[in-house]
């Protein structure tokens, strides 16, 4: 017989609501939740039934029987396995402290599973992979706001024109986002895209700025100087909810839009043109204030630079702009009760020196870069034992041998994961967590306009001998003797204690798979003092920034360019792969089973490099090798490829050295930090192309 489960995507860590159809203990069939995607699913999608089929995972728990990262590995029970990490990490707490213990996991809405066992052991030290992706970004909302990048959704939908920089929205996708730009466009909305190459985005938009790598600052500054000179922005937002534009308006002075055009290679009267153009469009007009934009050194500022453009247009709390996301108090609904809650807080200073040393950054996961500082030095004290759950530190994180060599230091690696991932393959065990059509989760809160509660619901049973993350937990923490902040035996036994203070059933969520805590999208009257700010206010100039000895607003400084004969070496998304973790999918393999390397035609030319032709890309010690992609739309400076690929797991048959790692390039950015945002520079390398002695020599026809 078939039947409906009400779920939630696992491919990405967007988790777009679904609807599975299951037959026979079959899934045949999974579509995006009729109610809020219109059935719309992408390809990672699509292809999670071939990876609930696929046998090239972790089968059971492995505990590690030769050297790190060997590939000797036993399979045990789950008995076993739990009770090798316990004696383990027993030694490692008698010796060094619950606070030597750190987990780290992908961040997202199940939290409170992770931070309730870390915080149980007595640890402080919870952190995800963010100083990777999305830190600065963060850092710069919560600078002008007090409210970090997920205090605002964006009305897309309503906008007149929506504005990204390096925002590759329509690859780098949400099923849901994707559906509003696409409906935006239809409804004659502008769409203006600032990247160092055309992407999937750029060729829909209705106007693309091609930058010089590293230049959106200046880009951005010239907006500012260009928007307040023709009083193009908000006054009366401006005096009502900001302080500190006199500065404002003082320091943008000197960078004036043909000032920016030069530096970012834009020319002054399209950028004048466009401002022009958002002056009658606003308070619908979004910038967004990038995600991955954040690789440079001046990333925190560039993202600063946006915020204050939207302030400048005044979008706050209005349709078509930026909009406050509202929780269960908004609607008079309790929220869901935490179980991290219940655990009394660690009171040791964190290893990573966030929330101490670092005060301007959140403290929340921190930043995980920095706790490879205390396993290598000991300083502040040792870490010996990290966790990872559903995160691949060497996938994510710059320079592997670099991290290896800190990693080294712990005594007890455990990767809780669905696949074999780059780290887990480094660990010393591997608990296998059952893929996600064969669990169910913790019920979370999805905030926003109409914010909902939401969970996801086991569609088949787990193919191998693997369990789900609620019951792992419970599991390592009872051995641990911290069962008590687990008080639940079954799935069911936590979702009635979870909701237990709502009002709310887990029955609630079998009609439409979650359960919407409104039917209309809350929009607050009044925003004053909604800003989380020591003003209450949105604020220009940060005092916590400034008592960090860093300036609110930065002067301008230039990229270097690259020496002759390198590139700075940029990367992305493409819309059928995560990351690094479905490169092997047997489906998305198919659609994708490598990555190039995209070179401007010319600099090709004059390096002998012909479409299609294997090339060498190296850094200081690192080589990577894979086919030359030749196109006129990327910016001589810089070359592009794919991040996820080149993986090193020979478990992984399709994977396995196809295509190159961006990563592995990337040497010496570990250290490399914006120093006011906290995020890694990732697109701080330059590197060297040669065509590659492995292609065939070019014959001379006789
Ligand atoms: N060089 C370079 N570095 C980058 C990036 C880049 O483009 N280039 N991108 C950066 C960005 S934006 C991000 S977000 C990070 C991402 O870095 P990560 O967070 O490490 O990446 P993912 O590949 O999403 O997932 C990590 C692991 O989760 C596992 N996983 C997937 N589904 C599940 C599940 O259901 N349960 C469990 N337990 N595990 C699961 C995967 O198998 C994978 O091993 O990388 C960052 N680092
Ligand atoms: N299909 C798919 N979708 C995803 C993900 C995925 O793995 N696959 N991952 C999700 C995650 S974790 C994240 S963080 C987001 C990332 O979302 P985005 O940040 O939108 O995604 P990327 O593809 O990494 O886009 C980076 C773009 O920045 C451009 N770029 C490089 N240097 C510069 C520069 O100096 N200036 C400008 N303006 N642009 C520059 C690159 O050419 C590239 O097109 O995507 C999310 N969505
Ligand atoms: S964006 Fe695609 S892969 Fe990611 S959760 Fe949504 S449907 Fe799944
Ligand atoms: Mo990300």
């Amino acid at each position: 017989m078939k039947k409906t489960v009400w779920s939630m995507c696992g491919m990405c860590s967007v988790r777009c609501p679904i609807r599975a159809e299951v037959e026979n203990g079959e899934i045949t069939w999974i579509e995006g939740n009729p109610h809020i995607l219109n059935c719309a699913l992408c390809a990672k999608g699509s292809a999670g039934i071939a990876l609930h089929r696929d046998t090239e995972k972790p089968q059971k728990p492995l505990i590690r029987r030769a050297g790190r990262g060997a590939g000797k590995w036993e399979p045990v029970s789950w008995d076993q396995a739990i009770d090798y990490i316990g004696e383990r990490l027993e030694g490692i707490i008698q010796k060094y402290g619950g606070k030597s213990v750190m987990l780290s996991c992908r961040g997202g809405p199940f939290m409170d599973l992770f931070k309730t066992f870390i915080h149980g052991l007595g640890s402080p030290n919870f952190s995800n992979h963010d100083s990777a992706c999305g830190r600065n970004v963060h850092h710069a909302s919560q600078s002008i706001y007090g409210l970090g990048r997920k205090g605002f959704v964006y009305d897309i939908k309503n906008t007149k024109h929506l504005i990204l920089f390096g925002r590759n929205i329509l690859a780098a996708l949400r099923v849901a986002e994707a559906r509003q730009v696409m409906d935006m466009l239809d409804a004659g909305g502008s769409l203006t895209y600032v990247d160092v190459r055309q992407s999937l985005t750029g060729i829909k938009a209705t106007r693309f700025f091609q930058v010089r790598p590293g230049t959106d600052y200046a880009l951005a500054l010239g907006m500012i100087h260009g928007v307040i000179k023709s009083e193009a922005y908000d006054k009366e937002f401006i005096e009502k909810y900001t302080t500190g534009f006199d500065k404002l308006v003082e320091f943008i002075e000197p960078y004036t839009v043909e000032w920016a055009a030069k530096e970012c290679g834009v020319k002054a009267s399209k950028i004048n043109a466009f401002i022009k153009e958002i002056a009658g469009q606003r308070p619908k007009v979004i910038f967004h204030p990038g995600w991955m934009l954040s690789r440079y050194k001046d990333s925190f500022y560039a993202s600063r630079a946006l915020q204050i453009l939207n302030v400048l247009m005044g979008n706050i709390e209005v349709e078509g702009g930026q909009i406050f996301a509202k929780g269960p108090g908004d609607c008079d609904v309790k929220g869901l009760r935490s179980l991290d809650a219940q655990v009394p807080k660690p009171e040791e200073k964190r290893a990573d020196g966030v929330g101490w040393k670092y005060r301007h950054f959140d403290k929340g996961p921190g930043l995980f870069h920095l706790f490879y500082e205390a396993m290598l030095t000991g300083d502040p004290y040792p870490i010996k034992a990290l966790f990872c759950y559903r995160h691949d530190p060497l996938n994510c994180f710059p320079d592997p041998i670099a991290q290896k060599e800190a990693l080294d230091k712990c005594e007890l690696l455990v990767s809780i994961d669905t696949h074999y991932s780059e780290f887990g393959w480094y660990s010393d065990v591997i608990l296998p967590e059952s893929m996600y059509l064969e669990r169910d989760s913790i019920i979370a809160t999805q905030k926003g306009p109409k914010p909902r509660f939401i969970v996801r619901r086991k569609a088949v049973e787990p193919r191998f001998d693997t369990k789900p993350g609620w019951e792992i937990f419970k599991l390592l923490a009872e051995r641990m003797n911290i069962g008590q902040y687990f008080p639940y035996n079954t799935i069911e036994d936590l979702w009635n204690w979870q909701l237990e203070p709502t009002g709310y059933k887990i029955e609630d969520f079998d009609e439409k798979g979650f359960i919407p805590l409104t039917d209309k999208p809350i929009m607050y009257e009044n925003i004053e003092g909604r800003f989380k700010t020591p003003s209450g206010k949105i604020e220009f100039i940060s005092q916590k920034l400034e008592d960090a000895g860093l300036p609110s607003l930065k002067p301008y400084e230039s990229p270097a360019k690259p020496p002759r004969g390198q590139f700075r070496l940029v990367f992305g998304r493409s819309p059928v792969h995560a990351h690094g973790h479905t490169i092997n999918n047997p489906l998305l393999h198919e659609l994708m089973p490598e990555n190039t390397v995209w070179i401007n035609r010319r600099v090709a030319n004059k390096l002998g490099i012909n479409e299609g032709d294997f090339v060498d890309v190296s850094s200081d010690s690192s080589k990577g090798t894979a086919k030359a992609h030749l196109t006129d739309f990327i910016h001589p400076e810089a070359i592009y490829t794919v991040h996820g690929f080149g993986r090193q797991i020979p478990l992984q048959s399709r994977a396995y050295h196809a295509g190159m790692s961006d990563q592995k390039l990337q040497e010496g950015l570990l250290q490399i930090m914006d120093p006011a945002g906290g995020g890694l520079c990732l697109c701080e390398k330059f590197v060297t192309v040669r065509r590659s002695p492995r292609n065939p020599k070019r014959r001379v026809e006789l």
